[in-house]
Order: structure tokens, then sequence, then C-alpha cells
């Protein structure tokens, strides 16, 4: 039987950045209960088990984007019948905001279709992320690549997370993604890093890639020099139009694992339960809970596909038990403890190793 206690690569209350194929693969290998057993250790070391937060996505700028990203709908490169639309108004999406915020959301997240920001454009982008900071939300944009110069403006506007995902293991991106490098979306993650803000960078499971390319994928996240603080892990939604849209379907039980092991990698960052979960079941969705998701997306609407409606994933968090974060009457202060990343074996986080299996701290 596999000692779930000394598996050598899941000791929760350490922050590692040397993750080797090896260990990842046998991880993604343990029988499902022991890897999910690990994974709530991991991380009730560090979140409230019963805790979930919410962001609610906007599309600020939809369609025509010049890369061609295999699964995505707003590519300009395929036919998915979308209808572009040009920058919209900031007053308009203050107006999102609100009702975000209405709606339960702690953080707000404005998505673009472009290769990069316009420099014409950059303006108006600041002036989103400061009208949505001063409605006492966090702000999360997702824009593409960004130069040095642009992480400065948006961390100096007041954004508070970057949303760039590595999508799959560097071996299959070239299968998916033929207009921009890796590397490429390394070098704007690093200048999200030295402008100061959070990290929010994920993948997709469900490309068609192998179980190695998403331990890949999840090596490339946890061996960057500090964990993204955010991991939005999508389950492919297959659109009509696009070069994956008859794609085998993920299997559930893989799709958890990952999961599992993108929390036992980088057991302090909140991984987000994200795409995919309209086509997911309640049961489904609480097994990824189970294994460690603590943030999804709140709203009928991703950028252009469908999410649940809000009534049913509050129905299903009654049954749960779980509550939304709700960070509306916290301060700057109170905030940062919502989502705290734990520096490495810092001696005052309890040791869910000693603890008994109901995650118990152990006296
Ligand atoms: N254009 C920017 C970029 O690529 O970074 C920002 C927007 S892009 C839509 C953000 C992320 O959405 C992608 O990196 C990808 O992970 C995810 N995504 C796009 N289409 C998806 C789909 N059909 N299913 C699941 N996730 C998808
Ligand atoms: C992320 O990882 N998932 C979100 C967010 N970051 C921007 C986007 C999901 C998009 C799903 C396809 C769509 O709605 O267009
Ligand atoms: Fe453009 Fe982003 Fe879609 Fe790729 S994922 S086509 S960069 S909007």
């Amino acid at each position: 039987m596999t000692d779930v206690l000394n598996y050598k690569g899941a000791n929760p209350s350490v922050l590692r950045h040397d993750w080797t194929a090896d260990e990842v693969e046998a991880l993604f290998q343990m029988p499902f209960n022991d890897l999910i057993f690990q994974a709530q250790l991991a991380h009730r070391n560090h979140f409230d088990p019963n805790q979930v937060q919410v962001s609610t996505l906007l599309s600020i700028k939809t369609g025509a984007c010049p890369e061609d990203c295999k699964y995505c709908p707003q590519s300009g490169h395929y036919n998915t019948g979308l209808d572009k639309e040009k920058l919209m108004e900031v007053r308009k999406v203050l107006e999102e905001a609100r009702h975000a915020k209405a709606s339960g959301a702690t953080r707000f997240c404005m998505g673009a279709a472009w290769k990069n920001p316009p420099a014409k454009d950059m303006p108006y982008i600041l002036e989103m992320v400061q009208g949505v900071k001063e409605m006492g939300l966090e702000t999360c944009m997702t824009l593409g690549m960004l130069d040095e110069d642009q992480a400065g403006q948006l961390a100096e506007a007041g954004l508070d997370y970057y949303n760039h995902n590595l999508d799959t293991s560097p071996e299959f991106y070239g299968s998916i993604i033929t207009t921009r490098t890796y590397s490429d979306r390394l070098n704007t993650l690093a200048h999200v890093r030295d402008a100061g803000m959070n990290i929010c960078s994920g993948g997709i499971v469900g490309l068609g890639e192998t179980e190695r390319d998403r331990a890949g994928m999840l090596i490339q996240l946890a061996n960057l020099p500090k964990h993204p603080e955010s991991v939005p892990i999508n389950m492919l939604v297959r659109v009509e139009g696009t070069p994956l849209e008859d794609v085998d379907a993920v299997d559930g039980i893989d799709f958890v694992r990952t999961i599992a092991v993108a929390k036992i990698m980088m057991p302090a960052s909140c991984v987000r339960l994200s795409a995919g979960r309209e086509n997911m079941s309640d049961e489904l969705q609480a097994l990824a809970f189970l294994a460690g998701a603590n943030s999804i997306f709140l709203g009928e609407k991703l950028l252009t596909t469908a999410n649940p409606k809000e009534s049913s994933d509050r129905q299903l968090f009654n049954k749960l038990g779980i509550n939304m974060e709700d960070t509306s009457e916290l301060d700057e202060q109170a905030l940062a403890k919502v989502c705290p990343l734990r520096e490495q074996d810092n001696e005052q986080y309890f040791d869910a190793m000693k603890s008994d299996a109901m995650g118990q701290k152990a006296s």
C-alpha cells in the first residue's frame, strides 16, 4: 500500500520549486483516494476548506484575435460565428463590475482577445483598473502579452492579478498555438512578477494532451521562482468551428487528478475550477473542491461561452456547506489574508502531517 503519510513529494508544509517529471508522474499514478487525501492535507494546511473565492469574468474586447490558439472561439483564424466587438466603454465595464460586486464576487476579471494590448487602448484599460479598484473589488486582467512598461503601468493603476496561462506543456504547446512561443508566455509572467502583481496562471485539460503534458505544465508553474497565487485549471469547452471541436471529452476523474496534483505541488495557491463547469455534474465539482479547488467564476457567461446559472451555483454551495468569501467589508490588510501565500517551512503554520485524517489540528 502507498505510504500516504510519508510520500516524499507531498509534504504540504513545504513550497517546492524543484519538481521532476518522474515525481509528478508518480503523483498522477497514485490510487485516487490516496491522492485526494494528500491534496486535502495540503489544502487544509493553507486554507479554510469550506471557503471558495469568487471571481466574475467580463470580456472587454471580444473576437478577431490574431493568435491561432486551437481551443479558442475568439481566434480570428477560425469561424465560430462570434460577433466581434471593439473595446468596451469604461462606463459599461464599471457598470458590470457593480453588478458583479452585488452578486458577491470579490474579484473582477477583465479579458481581451488581444495578442498584446495596443498602446492607444492603454489609457482606457488603466481607467478600468482604477474604477473597479475604487469599488473595493480586487482587479484582474488578461490582455495577452505585456512588455515591462505595460506591466508597470497596470501595477501602478492598481491591478492586483494578471492572468496569463501556460495552457499546456512546452512540448505540446506547438501543436496548439503557432503564433507565439512558450518563452513569450514565460517572459510576460516575469514582467508581471517584476512589476509586483499577483500571477494567475494555469492551463487547459482536454486539448488531446497526455498525462505527461499535464505534469509538464504543472512543473513549469510550480518551478517558477514563486508559485502563481492563482492557478486556473480549465476543462476544454469544445466550441464548434475551432480545430478542437471534436477532440475526445476529458475523463472527469483525470480532470480531478490534475486539480489534486496542482494543489499538492502548489499548496498555498488558489486553484480555480475554471472553464467547463457548465458540463460538469454537481458530483464532479464536489470532487474538484475536495481535491483542493477553492475558486470559481460566478455568472452565466465566461468570456464568450456559458457558465452555470448563479442560482445553481448557490444551490451547490449550500448542498456542500461552502461559503463564498466576502471581502467587501475588509480593509487592505485583511484582504491580503484572504488568499494568503505562506512561505516555506514557516513554523507558525500547522503541519497537516501531524493532524488526524479529519484535518483537525493536533493538540
Ligand atoms: N488573449 C489573452 C490570452 O490568451 O492570454 C486573454 C484571454 S484568453 C481567452 C484566456 C484563457 O482562456 C486562455 O489562456 C485559455 O486558457 C482559456 N480558454 C480560451 N478558450 C478556452 C476554451 N474553449 N476552453 C477552456 N479554456 C479556454
Ligand atoms: C482562465 O484560465 N479561464 C478564463 C479566464 N482565465 C480568462 C477564460 C475561460 C474562457 C473560456 C472560453 C470563453 O468563454 O470564451
Ligand atoms: Fe487570442 Fe487569447 Fe483566444 Fe489565444 S486564447 S486566440 S490569445 S483570445
